[in-house]
């Protein structure tokens, strides 16, 4: 029982992080976006201060989409310790493995980026990406609200046709103070507010996306070994050091990840057994599904 059922549901979809998961998980696929309030405030104001200083030096975009007072920052986990840990956050990884699974054996980081709107930025076109193959998140590393440009979502509309263009009442912007994530789905329609306000609005994109994509931001060269050696396992594996499903993206026959593992002398591993466990169950889930279809007999 959670403490959500006993008041009316919030207009912006705000749940709190003690939420059973599998409430979270029902919400996200549901209305196609979550925002878990202070799920990790700390974090988030450390991450904040560790960029503060690479956000001054960066430049504002030079187009309608990136923003003229809009600063964007690539290659964060090498710029913030604690950005690492909100990468892997253990309730945004439930997320993405309830969400993405269903497509794909593994999953990835697709992008890690900064976006800083400054007072007088423009709203983005709002962008409809089509099927889920990704899961991006937007962490609160300021307070977010519809002044400032909180992330503009329009609920729903991950079940929506391409053609179908929404309202302006059936857009939502994220409101939320620091510390807090919005979640959607990679159909959801969205897109950066106009920021009205005289104060920055400072978010963190962290994108996960299906293992055989090829990802937004090439995380080897932005981090390559020699960065990533300092990363946890879990995390080197995230941005990609990994199989992206059996048989997909070996080194000399082997797992990518001994490359961190010199002290390795076993056979070469051409897949991992959670892999193949993964795609053993997803077979036998899409044949059901077609069977149920009257696709296979
Ligand atoms: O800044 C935001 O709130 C969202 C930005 C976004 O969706 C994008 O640049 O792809």
């Amino acid at each position: 029982m959670n403490t959500l059922n006993a008041t009316p549901p919030s207009p912006l979809n705000l749940v709190n992080p003690d939420l059973p998961l599998t409430d979270m998980r029902d919400q996200l696929l549901d209305q196609g976006y979550l925002i878990i309030e202070e799920l990790a405030v700390d974090l988030a104001r450390r991450t904040h201060t560790d960029l503060i200083p690479h956000i001054a030096d960066a430049p504002f975009g030079h187009d309608e989409f990136l923003g003229e007072r809009t600063k964007r920052l690539g290659g964060i986990l090498k710029k913030s310790i604690a950005a690492r840990e909100l990468v892997t956050h253990p309730v945004v990884l439930a997320m993405a493995e309830a969400v993405l699974l269903d497509y794909a054996t593994n999953y990835q980081l697709n992008f890690s980026g900064v976006m800083h709107l400054e007072p007088g930025a423009q709203a983005q076109p709002l962008s409809h990406l089509g099927i889920t193959t990704l899961m991006p998140t937007m962490w609160a590393l300021s307070d977010f609200d519809t002044a400032n440009g909180g992330t503009q979502v329009v609920p729903g509309s991950h079940l929506w046709t391409d053609e179908r263009r929404p309202l302006p009442e059936e857009t939502v912007h994220a409101e939320m103070p620091a510390g807090s994530v919005l979640i959607y789905l990679g159909g959801t329609i969205h897109g950066g507010g106009t920021n009205d306000s005289d104060q920055n609005r400072t978010g963190m994109a962290l994108q996960y996306s299906l293992g055989w994509l090829r990802q937004e931001e090439n995380q080897y060269l932005a981090h390559p070994p020699e960065v990533a050696q300092e990363f946890s396992e879990e995390l080197r594996r995230l941005i990609g050091y990994n199989y992206g499903g059996s048989y997909l993206g070996f080194v000399n026959g082997d797992d990518p990840h001994r490359l961190f593992e010199p002290e390795y002398d076993g056979p070469a591993m051409r897949s991992t057994p959670k892999i193949d466990a993964a795609k053993a169950s997803l077979t036998k889930y899409k044949v059901t599904a077609l069977r149920d279809k009257g696709k296979v007999f």
